[in-house]
């Protein structure tokens, strides 16, 4: 396994609309060990495959959710989960806003509305298709996952002015952590 760089905006290859996977082998489940690895260490809960640079419907989440009873201070329970061509199979009209970052935008938050249910359809690690619903935080992670699959970051939800200043925010973050 491998931490990964994750790439940051105004970097092109994030607008990418990224392809299908043909195979769930090892060779991809080697793809989403490193990227789980990358996002526990950056940290984040989320993370698709292009903002490492690889450009494949892939995404990997771990909502850090803590079984019921367990101590609230303990140290969070791995829950790792893959998704493999991902597809969103119906919403809700009901729309639930949301603070969001993400880790090719960093130091950036804004709330954006999307749907507060979703039905999702997926690959599974081992490349077993699974169908279910998500609400609550799931539902925002997972579209915010999969508009990365298309090339879309939350700032593009914003106006142009927000998605501006994030930019140039952003550069120069990256220009004085470089210095
Ligand atoms: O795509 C990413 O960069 C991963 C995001 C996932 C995410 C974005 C918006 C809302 C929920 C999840 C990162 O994990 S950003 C860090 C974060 C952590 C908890 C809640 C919100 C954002
Ligand atoms: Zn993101």
């Amino acid at each position: 396994m491998a931490i990964r760089d994750i790439l940051t905006v105004p970097n092109p290859i994030l607008k990418q609309v990224c392809k299908p996977v043909d195979k769930v082998d090892d060779a991809l489940r080697a793809l989403m060990d490193d990227m789980l690895e990358t996002m526990y260490d950056a940290p984040g809960i989320g993370l698709a495959a292009i903002q490492i640079g690889e450009p494949v419907r892939v995404i990997v989440m771990d909502l850090q959710e803590k079984p019921e009873g367990a101590d609230p201070d303990a140290e969070g329970v791995k829950h790792p989960r893959y998704f493999v061509n991902p597809e969103i199979v119906w919403a809700s009209e009901e729309l639930a806003p949301y603070e969001e970052g993400c880790l090719s935008v960093p130091e950036v938050y804004d709330e954006v509305l999307r749907p507060a249910r979703v039905r999702i359809r997926y690959l599974d690690y081992n490349g077993q298709q699974v169908e279910e619903e998500a609400d609550g935080l799931y539902a925002t992670c997972i579209q915010h996952e999969m508009d990365h699959l298309n090339g879309v970051l939350f700032i593009d939800h914003l106006s142009k002015l927000k998605r501006d200043r994030a930019v140039t925010k952003v550069k120069k973050l990256v220009r004085s952590a470089a210095a």
